[in-house]
């Protein structure tokens, strides 16, 4: 199968706490090479663009106040199925109910501070990368 490209995402509390080299490890471990990677604090603006399905939600304010509140480290990953790859690696997105052994489910107790995204389509994963890293290139 051909190789497919994702936007992960070490939101702040994982760059806080010290699990950027465990998660990017695991992702490695599991066979998908690193593509592309920036530290960098995002804009309220970009954060917005990012999340922009959930504008309605009512968690959509703390959601970009908390992902523009540090610095994160953003990824590009590419491998076979590397998007759904990449979803199971974390785990499902609230963190009690993610399974041991996935990186929500080994390390993450609040819904809203879950360590990592994960782009969730093919159109996510190109819009998403787009945005994080225009130009990048095949
Ligand atoms: P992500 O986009 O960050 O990879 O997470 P996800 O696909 O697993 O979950 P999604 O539904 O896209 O939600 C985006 C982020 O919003 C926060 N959230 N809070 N309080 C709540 O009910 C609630 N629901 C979602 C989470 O931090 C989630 O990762
Ligand atoms: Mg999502």
């Amino acid at each position: 199968m051909s190789a497919e490209r994702t936007l992960v995402l070490v939101k702040p509390d994982g760059v806080s706490r010290g699990l950027v080299g465990e998660v990017i490890s695991r992702l490695e471990r599991k066979g998908l090479t690193l593509v592309a990677a920036e530290l960098r604090t995002l804009e309220k603006a970009t954060a917005e663009t990012h999340y922009g399905e959930h504008a309605s939600k009512p968690f959509f304010g703390e959601l970009v106040e908390f992902i523009t509140s540090g610095p994160l480290v953003a990824l590009v990953v590419e491998g076979p199925r590397a998007i759904e790859g990449t979803r199971g690696l974390m785990g499902v997105t609230d963190p009690v109910k993610a399974v041991p052994g996935s990186i929500r489910g080994d390390y993450a107790l609040e819904i809203g501070q879950n360590l990592v995204h994960g782009s969730d389509s093919p159109e996510s994963a190109a819009r998403e990368i787009d945005l994080f890293f225009p130009g990048l290139k095949g």
